[in-house]
């Protein structure tokens, strides 16, 4: 008996973990641009000196007509405020009533067609307006004064009379009964699904939409649900995106991140923190980074969870341009991009002629030659002993091996060993101590190994 209550008690913990759990069903509203709207008549009027909206939207595309697609309006039947997108641009636009006329503030110049953007507007009378798109925020102080009572937010479109629909798609739409502060605007751009609720009078999200009956519920649980005229719902994926530090697997904050959407040879950005996908479709994705290598990857939309991995960015080293090639990798070559390159060099200074060891490690070729046709061999041949000799043929020898396992062709081997050949003869020739002649011999001979062995390989001998 006490076994299976033992047995079922395992089982009751681990029940709820067993099934993995669905997406919820997302909509998005698509709006036509001519007669599409959802309109919230507030169930209570809401006072207002201070208040934020925030919206999260895509123009789909660019008319010649003004469109006015969120506003919100008092109980005599005036705009408080409007987003709007001017005729035949991609702006986005704030117009604010205060008692001294109608301010305009441009939130983005250029959102680009297709681009999932997050606009918030806050004002707070007499004191400030706080605006953003896409994680930037800003704030203005401002003298103007305003107090009205919100009675009605029209999404999509301007007013019954002057309709101003938008062509494009509403996903979420936030209003407070205050002015949030910077760091609030921001926590809702890391993560829309879990807004500030002090103050929340509307929210309407892609998992509320009441596809059945023509309802855009509100979550703020005040009652303000939205009623859809003609905007029709499309169902999209919202999986979870995490990105992590390859190397820490700490997840990498989303205002650092960047999504974009790549089909048809057109790529589209998308909020991270919430990246809205069509649904049950397979999908291009990439994913970037500051500092960060970005990442593509292909997925199906339907699952919860996309996790992410990016690698830092490695150490990158020039090479001359005249070799057509402008960077070599380290991480290609699977070193470690931890190794600290500046302090392995220095151990290179030690010795007289190190710099000339250090340009050779860079890759620093121009550097390297420079060093070479400068050194002052009177002064300093004598003190350039065997050890530096032996390690720059190491190091050539290195280099050479280097350079052909990356880019797999002789020619720039073959450069980079007659660069090599010209600086080891300039050291070898006049200085006549006993010990560099059969050195250097030996280095020209490996390097001669070296660039036959490459010259068998180029020609299929090997
Ligand atoms: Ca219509």
């Amino acid at each position: 008996m006490r076994r299976l209550l033992v047995l079922l008690l395992i089982f009751a913990l681990l029940a709820p973990a067993l099934p993995a759990k669905a997406q919820e069903s997302y909509y998005a509203l698509s709006f036509d641009g001519e007669d599409d709207k959802v309109t919230v008549v507030l169930s209570n009027t809401v006072a207002l000196s201070e208040y934020t909206v925030v919206a999260i939207a895509k123009y789909r595309g660019v008319d010649d007509d003004w469109k006015r697609w969120i506003s919100l309006w008092d109980d005599a039947g005036n705009m408080i405020m409007r987003f709007e997108r001017p005729k035949d641009t991609n702006l986005l636009r704030t117009h604010y009533v205060t008692d001294s006329g109608v301010p305009i503030k441009v939130l983005a110049s250029d959102l680009g067609i297709g681009n999932v953007f997050i606009a918030a507007f806050a004002f707070k009378s007499g004191q400030f307006i706080r605006y953003g798109v896409n994680g930037d925020f800003y704030e203005d102080v401002i003298s103007d004064t305003y107090q009205a009572n919100l009675k009605e937010v029209h999404v999509g479109y301007y007013s019954e009379n002057t309709l101003k629909v938008l062509t494009g798609n509403i996903y979420y739409v936030l209003v407070y009964s205050r002015a949030l502060n910077i760091s609030e605007l921001e926590s809702i751009y890391n993560d829309p699904t879990n807004p500030p609720i002090d103050g929340l009078v509307l929210w309407l999200a892609p998992d509320s939409v009441d596809t059945a009956n023509d309802i855009w519920q509100d979550k703020s649980g005040n009652g303000n649900d939205g009623t859809i005229y003609g905007a029709t719902p499309e169902r999209v994926s919202i999986p979870r995106l995490y990105v992590y530090d390859a190397n820490t697997s700490e997840q990498i904050p989303y205002m650092n991140v960047s999504l974009t959407l790549i089909a048809n040879n057109t790529t589209t950005s998308l909020i991270p923190s919430l990246p809205i996908l069509p649904w049950n479709e397979t999908v291009t994705l990439n994913i970037s980074a500051v500092n960060y290598e970005s990442r593509t990857i292909s997925t199906w939309t339907g699952v919860d969870l996309i996790s992410v991995y990016l690698a830092q960015d490695t150490v990158q080293l020039s090479v001359p341009s005249e070799f057509n090639y402008t960077f070599v990798d380290l991480a290609t070559l699977n070193v470690s991009a931890n190794v600290s390159l500046e302090k392995m060099l220095s151990l290179f200074h030690h010795w007289p002629g190190g710099s000339l060891l250090d340009g050779l490690f860079r890759l620093n070729v121009s550097q390297f030659i420079k060093d070479v046709f400068t050194f002052d061999i009177s002064v300093e041949s004598h003190s350039f002993s065997w050890v530096g000799m032996l390690i720059t043929g190491i190091i050539w020898f290195g280099a050479e091996l280097f350079a052909w396992f990356y880019f797999k062709n002789p020619l720039p081997v073959i450069a980079l060993g007659r660069i090599l050949y010209e600086g080891m003869s300039k050291f070898a020739t006049p200085a006549f101590e006993i010990l560099q002649i059969p050195i250097a011999g030996f280095l020209l001979y490996m390097g001669y190994l070296t660039i036959k062995m490459m010259f068998e390989k180029w020609s299929g001998e090997r």
